[in-house]
């Protein structure tokens, strides 16, 4: 996993210099938003699950998904669709904090478009989940962090696609 910082040390230490203007610049953004992010952190936290939920209202329930055929029915796979968003709000924080979306290559993404894929998940609608997700958390944060975390769960979005 890496953050903001060491991915423009790594990147100054593999030319042998030390940063330069747009590695000091691309520094003191990340630091200029250190408080919004982590004030965001704490609120998601708080209200991970009431952020799941109304996410899931908007963009899944009473759908063809839910109904029997559907992939979120049975206990069983509606519980492990509403575990991954869990997943995807979470990671996407972490990511945030660090300000750098390796983590969510090593630790989300990896395999996940195949496993979806061997079971039948779709990965439209789980897109869906990710965006109504994005609003719902941005209403709650506020349109800077919302757009900042936003980044992240596009990641993943498009990592899945
Ligand atoms: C931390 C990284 C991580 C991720 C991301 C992860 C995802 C993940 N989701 C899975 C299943 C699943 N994922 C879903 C999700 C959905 N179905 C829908 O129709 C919705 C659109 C969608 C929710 C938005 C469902 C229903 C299953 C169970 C499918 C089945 O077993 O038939 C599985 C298969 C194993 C299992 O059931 O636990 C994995 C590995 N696991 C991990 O460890």
């Amino acid at each position: 996993m890496q953050d903001a910082i060491t991915a423009v040390i790594n990147s100054s230490d593999v030319q042998g210099k030390y940063l330069d203007a747009s590695s000091l610049e691309k520094l003191k953004a990340y630091f200029n938003t250190g408080e919004l992010r982590v004030r965001a952190a704490t609120t998601i936290a708080a209200n991970s699950s009431a952020i799941i939920k109304e996410a899931v209202a908007k963009s899944l329930l009473y759908s063809d998904i839910t109904r029997p055929g559907g992939n979120m029915y049975t206990c069983r796979r509606y519980a492990a669709c509403i575990r991954d968003l869990d997943y995807y709000l979470r990671y996407a924080t972490y990511a945030m904090l660090a300000g750098d979306p390796s983590i969510l290559d090593e630790r989300v993404l990896n395999g996940l478009k195949e496993t979806y894929n061997s079971l039948g998940v779709p990965i439209g609608a789980t897109v869906s989940a990710i965006q109504a997700i994005k609003e719902v958390a941005a209403g709650l944060v506020g349109a800077d962090a919302g757009k900042e975390l936003g980044v992240y769960l596009d990641y993943i979005s498009s990592g899945l696609s």
